[in-house]
């Protein structure tokens, strides 16, 4: 294991990852941009370091000063957290040209994945649905016609380098197809600097369910189940559950094993969450691969009982998983709520500020990963995300209540939050009856 490690990141995230560190003997060190001074996590690491000015460019995505501070600290090792340069290849081969170990995949498996049209042939070749679409790039306009009239209209244009919803387009027939294909392109290439593009049918209201998957450099791979992630709004998850509610123990373990074979497929290694989209029929597509350790997976943890942070650790180190998967076992129900600070009445706007009044909730079944305390204050500078309230319970409708009470019981004041949104989302009929797909929010709650 190592004995000391750099956390290139903020928030909660960097908070989480320290308390991996303490767990596991290993010393830890933040570093911090100015708007970030004052922080919970630059208290409890062993070591801080300023970095630069707010903005993310000068400070959380500045390589030179976060390669300096790690050589000044003498670590073995670099965390990268969610979001940041966390899929940055670029930046993953830059510390193992220094000789620091990039806790995540090698930047290969980064690069190979981050192609969405490359990831795409790669699953195939492990006989893994995808969404039925183009082989390899669009050559031109023509081609994306003659597609879509062999697979049928709507079909979506995506861009290679894009995911996460970013630079997608959807046409109904050949006219905006063509107008599709031709501002997805533009899109892509101002956004990228990559213009190849992409085709698949669309999938009209799917269900969004991805798996967590854990590889060592021996190729050991484990998976830690499903998170349904259909609640969210313009790409922003806003409620991640597991298990999925509405598959049956054997499509979930078709899935699963799917999820492993996209992984080994990619000789990958670390943490990787592998995204599918679940049809009205619950047939499933992949869709694409995160390279990194994601906002939600406290979900997973709780489900499972295992730590999937120190698991990053502990395989980035070069430590085999001795875990059998038949180990890893699914217990009750886990729900998570993003706690954001923004105003649900004015359009979801960030709302920063000064927070006066500070009370978690808690009791049994309940997690807060927070950063935030009494007179902390919520900066524009970065994500609006403040807080995530995890609970397990073991049925899904326990997991409901216990997480509608810990909601009422948090007190976050002034500032606004999407606290009162996560109730009436919880609170809503479809949502009970598992009726939600990812046009849920647009179509009942704005
Ligand atoms: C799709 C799709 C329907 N059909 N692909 C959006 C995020 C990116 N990861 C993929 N996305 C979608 N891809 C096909 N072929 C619908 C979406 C989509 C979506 C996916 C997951 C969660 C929320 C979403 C909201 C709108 C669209």
């Amino acid at each position: 294991m190592f004995s000391k490690i750099l956390i290139a990141n903020r928030g909660e995230i960097a908070l989480r990852i320290i308390r991996a560190c303490k767990e596991l003997g290993v010393e830890s060190v933040v570093v911090y941009s100015e708007a970030d001074r004052g922080s919970s996590y630059i208290e409890l690491a062993d070591e801080a370091i300023c970095i630069g000015p707010a903005s993310p460019a000068q400070s959380y995505l500045n390589i030179p000063a976060i390669i300096s501070a790690a050589e000044v600290t003498d670590v073995e090792a670099i965390h990268p957290g969610y979001g940041f340069l966390a899929e940055n290849a670029h930046f993953a081969e830059i510390c193992n040209d220094c000789g620091i170990t990039f806790i995540g995949p090698r930047p290969e498996s980064m690069k190979l994945l981050g192609d969405k049209v490359a990831a795409r042939e790669l699953v195939k070749k492990a006989h893994v649905p995808v969404v039925p679409g183009s082989e390899g790039k669009l050559k031109d306009e023509e081609e994306a016609i003659k597609l879509a009239n062999k697979i049928g209209y709507p079909v979506i244009i995506k861009a290679a380098a894009g995911g996460g919803g970013r630079g997608m387009r959807v046409a109904h027939n050949d006219i905006s197809l063509r107008g599709a294909f031709a501002t997805a392109k533009t899109e892509a290439h101002a956004a990228f600097k990559d213009d190849a593009i992409y085709l698949e049918k669309y999938i009209v209201d799917p269900r969004h369910v991805e798996v967590q998957v854990v590889a060592d450099k021996a190729g050991n791979t484990l998976h830690f189940y499903e998170r349904d992630c259909s609640i969210q709004r313009r790409h922003q998850k806003l409620i991640e559950e597991s298990p999925c509610p509405v598959i049956d123990e054997r499509i979930r373990e078709e899935l699963c094993r799917a999820a492993i074979k996209v992984v080994k497929q990619a000789k990958y290694e670390n943490a990787a969450t592998v995204e599918f989209l679940l049809d009205k029929g619950k047939n499933f597509y992949f869709i694409e691969v995160n390279t990194r350790i994601q906002v939600e997976h406290p979900v997973s943890e709780m489900v499972t009982g295992h730590d999937l942070i120190k698991m990053q650790l502990q395989v980035a180190s070069g430590q085999n998983i001795k875990l059998k998967q038949r180990d890893i076992k699914h217990k009750g129900v886990a729900i998570e709520c993003r706690i954001n600070a923004e105003d649900t009445d004015r359009n979801f706007a960030p709302s920063p500020g000064k927070i006066k009044k500070f009370l978690l909730p808690g009791g049994m079944g309940v997690r807060v990963d927070t950063h935030l305390f009494q007179d902390a204050v919520v900066t524009p500078y970065y994500d609006s995300m403040i807080a995530k309230l995890i609970v397990h319970r073991p049925t899904r409708s326990e997991a409901i209540t216990t997480m509608k009470r810990a909601l009422r019981e948090f007190r976050i004041e002034p500032i606004k939050t999407t606290i009162g949104v996560c109730e009436k989302i919880l609170s809503h009929n479809m949502y009970l009856q598992n009726k939600v797909d990812t046009s849920f929010i647009e179509q009942h709650i704005g």
